[in-house]
C-alpha cells in the first residue's frame, strides 16, 4: 500500500527561521513553499532524495492562527516532529481500504495538499499515537 515515505511534517513557530537551520546544518534545499488556508499552514518542502517510488523531503509547519491543528499542538507539545506522511498510488483507495479497517479518517475524501498532491489524514490515537497522512503525487 505504501510506496515510500513522502515526508515528515515538523511543526515550527516560525518558518523562515527554521528553513534557514535546515539549509545551514543538513544542506537541503526548499522546492516548494504554500500558504494552506483549509490546513491553517504556511508551509514549505526541503527535498531529501529521489526513490523509485517518488522523492522524499522534511515538510516545515508554521501555524497561520493557534486556532489549527498545528497551532493547537504547538500549544500542547512544543515544536517538533507533526504527522508521517506515506506515498500512496490512489488516497480515495487507501482510505476506503484502511476505513474498512476501521482506522478513523479525519478526512473522508481527499483534500488538497503540497505540490498539487491529493492528501487525507488518519486520527493518530488509532495509529499508535502517530498522525499518519497520506499523500497521492500529482501526476499518478
Ligand atoms: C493531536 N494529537 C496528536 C497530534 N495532534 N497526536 C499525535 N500527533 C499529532 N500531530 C493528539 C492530542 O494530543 C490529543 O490527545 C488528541 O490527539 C486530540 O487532539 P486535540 O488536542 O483535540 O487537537 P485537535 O483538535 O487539533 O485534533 C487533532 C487532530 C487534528 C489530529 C484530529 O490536528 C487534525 O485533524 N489534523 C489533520 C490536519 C492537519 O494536521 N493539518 C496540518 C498539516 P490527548 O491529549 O487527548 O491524549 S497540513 C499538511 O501536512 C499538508 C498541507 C501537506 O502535507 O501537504
Ligand atoms: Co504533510
Amino acid at each position: 500500500m505504501f510506496m515510500r515515505i513522502d515526508h515528515v511534517g515538523i511543526a515550527c513557530h516560525n518558518l523562515e527561521e527554521k528553513i534557514a537551520f535546515f539549509e545551514r546544518t543538513f544542506d537541503l534545499t526548499v522546492v516548494a513553499r504554500e500558504i494552506n488556508e483549509e490546513q491553517g499552514v504556511k508551509e514549505a518542502m526541503l527535498h531529501i532524495a529521489d526513490g523509485d517510488g517518488g522523492a522524499s523531503y522534511i515538510q516545515l509547519l508554521e501555524p497561520l492562527s493557534p486556532d489549527t491543528p498545528v497551532g493547537r499542538f504547538l500549544a500542547k507539545r512544543g515544536e517538533g516532529v507533526h504527522h508521517v506522511a506515506f506515498g500512496v498510488p490512489d488516497v480515495a483507495r487507501a482510505l476506503e481500504e484502511i476505513g474498512g479497517k476501521g482506522i478513523r479518517l479525519l478526512d473522508e475524501k481527499p483534500r488538497h495538499g503540497s505540490m498539487g498532491s491529493s492528501i487525507a489524514f488518519l486520527h493518530p490515537k488509532d495509529v499508535g499515537g502517530m498522525l499518519t497522512e497520506l499523500v497521492q503525487a500529482p501526476d499518478h
